[in-house]
């Protein structure tokens, strides 16, 4: 039984088999200022300052809400304590201290501005999810995007990423305040580009062309590529960290052991300590991005997709049916290995053995509805890059049709079983899944209309649209057959 929350105040009254803040959390200054802390914040590059700050107790985290109070609500009683469960055989748990504040935009604008105007900040990181950075298909910054429109219009506090980080760039600079790194931590390719991008075509579409000169020359906006399979909170999680822990911790977070950070870029003078803590500074770090991408992601919708029309729920357990394990293997071993190209430290064949590995951990129960969020956002960066490179080199593009077309039936069956789709696009979805009539080429017409998802080089493949018709009527006539057609 618990008795007592998990703070500052219980931390020395843990079991022994807790692992504890290796450093004094009192003597922590804030160094980092982090948007959108939600469960992979606090699995994965939390985790990473936390090894850092034993190092160096300038790299304490502010971590900020654009919009809901929830995780401030949860973590300021405990000090911004949480505890992060390894879930494997042999799980582990350990006690995060990492997170020195927790604020919640909306509420206070002010607080937010100063901390980016802090001349001890040094890093501004986040993890909004590919929707959070309001961009065309073709990378700028969505000017018709609601929050962005407003942001420009500037009557009241910012809503999106851009808007908070151009806001208080701006006062930054006009404090005299040094530049600063700004980590993108979400799963799209050339992240760090992407938002440095938009960034710059804020300020410039705001009238700040002199912010937009300072923030070219003195803000840093290296790629990264960050991996940690980590499932939503859940019962079982709580009542366990609960027993171990002795205390109540509300918002407790899970992760498979396996966890990744590689940065491409110059971190100057932190450099030594971001590798000391187990990050991966490379030159070429969009191989890496794009193996994880497009292996991992691209996979893990592939499986999410088809196996939620199979029935299935967790990533486990669509990984035990043997013809849709045995079609993902192919799929990445075969037509998404080969848009690869190999680089210095990583062993596509290795990786790929270790991915479908962690695809398979018993102890991670990884819904794949979870995975099925947002699919108008991920399906670009996961398999319709795949898919351009196959078309204009003349490869196969069958098996890599089957997730797009998977999720247009998830999407059609969705909105005729009146389920809510939980995607930015969900009205226009909706209503597309509801004109859908079983017509293949009819129906994937509709899909291959949204603008915001197919490029229209995709979209005017008749080569696609042959594999994508063929995938069409084979996974709504009998989705196991299905598969095995595209192992023949
Ligand atoms: C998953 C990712 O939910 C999803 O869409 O594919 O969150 C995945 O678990 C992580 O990128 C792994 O690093």
């Amino acid at each position: 039984m618990s008795s007592g929350r998990l703070s500052d105040a219980t931390l020395a009254v843990l079991p022994p088999q807790v692992i504890r803040p290796a450093y004094d959390r009192g003597r922590t200054e804030i160094g980092v200022v982090h948007f959108g802390p939600g469960a992979f914040h606090r699995a994965h590059q939390a985790c990473y300052f936390d090894a850092m700050l034993a190092r160096d107790a300038s790299l304490a985290i502010s971590a900020v809400s654009l919009r809901s109070d929830t995780v401030r609500a949860a973590l300021v009683p405990q000090d911004g304590l949480y505890s992060l469960t390894e879930r494997e055989a042999e799980p582990t748990i350990r006690v995060i201290g990492a997170i020195a504040e927790v604020l919640t935009a909306p509420a206070g604008p002010d607080a937010v501005f100063a901390r980016l105007a802090d001349p001890r900040v040094r890093f501004v990181t986040a993890t909004v999810t590919e929707k959070g950075y309001g961009l065309t298909p073709a990378g700028d910054l969505d000017l018709d995007h609601m929050g962005v429109r407003a942001d420009l219009a500037g009557r009241c506090a910012p809503s999106t990423l851009i808007g908070w980080l151009v806001e208080g760039l701006g006062r930054r600079h006009a404090a005299g305040a040094p530049g600063l790194t700004a980590l993108s931590c979400d799963n799209l390719s050339g992240n760090g580009q992407r938002w440095r991008r938009a960034t710059l075509q804020f300020a410039e579409a705001h009238g700040q062309a002199e912010l937009a000169r300072w923030i070219a020359g003195e803000v840093g906006f290296p790629d990264s590529m960050v991996d940690s399979i980590t499932p939503a909170t859940d019962e079982p999680l709580r009542a366990q960290a609960a027993l171990r822990l002795g205390v109540t911790d509300a918002w407790p977070i899970q992760r498979e052991r396996f966890v990744q950070w590689v940065i491409g870029g110059d971190l100057g003078v932190d450099a030594a300590t971001f590798a000391n803590a187990g990050v991966t500074l490379t030159g070429d770090v969009a191989a890496f991005e794009r193996a994880k991408l497009r292996l991992l992601n691209g996979a893990h919708s592939t499986l999410a997709y088809v196996g939620l029309r199979l029935g299935h729920e967790t990533v486990a357990e669509a990984m035990s049916d043997p013809d849709l394990a045995a079609f993902v293997e192919a799929l990445m071993r075969h037509d998404i290995a080969a848009s690869l190209t190999p680089t210095a430290g990583l062993d596509v064949g290795a990786y790929i053995t270790q991915v479908l590995a962690r695809f398979r951990n018993p102890a991670i129960v990884h819904q794949l509805s979870q995975i099925a969020w947002d699919g108008s956002q991920k399906l670009p960066y996961r398999l319709l890059e795949t898919i351009t490179e196959a078309l204009t080199a003349g490869r196969s593009v069958a098996r890599l049709a089957v997730g797009v077309v998977a999720w247009m039936l998830f999407v059609r069956d969705s909105a005729r079983g009146a389920v809510a789709i939980t995607d930015p696009l969900a009205d226009r979805l909706t209503e597309i899944g509801l004109a859908c009539d079983g017509d293949p080429a009819r129906d994937i017409a509709m899909f291959l209309g949204l603008r915001g998802v197919f490029p229209p080089a995709v979209a005017a493949s008749a080569c696609l649209a042959a594999a994508l018709r063929d995938a069409y009527a084979a996974l709504q006539a009998d989705p196991a057959t299905a598969l095995r057609k595209y192992m023949s």
